[in-house]
């Protein structure tokens, strides 16, 4: 939408928006209308419905309507409810912690290198511990990239190598060093229980105790981290959905640049 038709659509038609009581948007303004899945360990049947519908009630939503039911196995079924949430929210306190560069593109980072650092900087990265998912490291690193945007093996001022999945933490740090490397990625997309937290952490504790955290530039990332968890747990930046390698490549040449690397 452009934004003259979100100006006119938002003074000229909508009178209702509060954004200190934002709620979700279905067919009307403040209609709270949303859409939700679960499973619940229960048959497929009626009473199963029912304590969907009162599952969706008690997590705050009214005029229930279940929309979808599917049996996953015997004791297992998955549902979808449609209802409006009753609660609201004050958008206007919200702060998030973001990383603040404006991310440059691959010939913009590959330029800077050359003009800020005067070599390839080495960039290790893995998807760690337990966590066999490749996608989202790949995503960031192979040359072919993901979603129209180039990996960082296709930066002419990056070396890059991807581990792969399932690195333990201590093999990770002992390449980082092998290599020389400037900027550790680490990628995680298992949260069950925490992991990821546990996992981070370890990297983390195992850096300092060799003393090793000052050296490198370290990130994470993946669909359910932000910058500030990240931050929380002594990363230096943090990404998730929707980032690529030119977002953290770009952090990553900046912050090398601000700690006087060469
Ligand atoms: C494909 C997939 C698999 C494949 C993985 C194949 C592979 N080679 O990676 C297989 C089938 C092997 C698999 C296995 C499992 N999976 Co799986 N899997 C998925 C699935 C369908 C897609 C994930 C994906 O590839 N996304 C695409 C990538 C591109 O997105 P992304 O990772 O978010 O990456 C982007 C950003 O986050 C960011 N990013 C990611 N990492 C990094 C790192 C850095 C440094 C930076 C800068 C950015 C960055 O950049 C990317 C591009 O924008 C998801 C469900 C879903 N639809 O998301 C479940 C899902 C992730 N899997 C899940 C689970 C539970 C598992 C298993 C544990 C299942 C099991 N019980 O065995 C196992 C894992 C076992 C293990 N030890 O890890 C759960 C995780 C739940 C949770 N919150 O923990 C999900 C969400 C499914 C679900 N709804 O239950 N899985």
């Amino acid at each position: 939408m452009s934004s003259g038709l979100y100006d006119l659509h938002k003074k000229d038609f909508d009178k209702t928006l509060d954004l200190t009581k934002l709620r979700p948007y279905g067919d009307t303004m403040n209609d709270g209308k949303v859409q939700l899945s679960f499973t619940l360990p229960v048959k497929d049947d009626e009473r199963g419905e029912e304590a969907a519908r009162q599952m969706a009630k008690a997590m705050g939503l009214e005029d229930v309507n279940v929309a979808f039911h599917n049996p996953l196995d015997q004791e297992f079924t998955m549902y979808v409810v449609y209802g409006s949430c009753v609660h609201a929210i004050d958008y206007t306190a919200i702060q998030v912690q973001t990383v603040e560069e404006e991310t440059m593109s691959m010939e913009e980072v590959d330029a800077y290198i050359k003009e800020n650092i005067g070599r390839k900087v080495v960039i290790v990265g893995a998807s760690t511990g337990t966590d066999a998912h490749t996608v989202g490291i790949d995503a960031v690193m192979n040359r072919k990239g993901f979603a129209g945007h180039y990996g960082l093996e296709r930066y002419e001022m990056v070396e890059a190598l991807n581990m792969g999945s399932q690195v333990p933490n201590e093999v990770f740090v002992q390449k980082a060093v092998e290599m020389n490397a400037d900027v550790l990625l680490v990628s995680q997309t298992v949260t069950q229980k925490d992991v990821h937290i546990q996992n981070l952490t370890e990297l983390i504790e195992l850096l300092e105790a060799e003393n090793l955290r000052d050296r490198f530039v370290v990130c994470c990332g993946g669909a359910r981290i932000t910058h500030e968890l990240a931050k929380e747990l002594g990363y230096d930046a943090g990404f998730g959905a929707g980032k690529f390698a030119e977002d953290v490549a770009t952090f990553a040449v900046t912050e090398m640049v601000k700690r006087g690397v060469k």
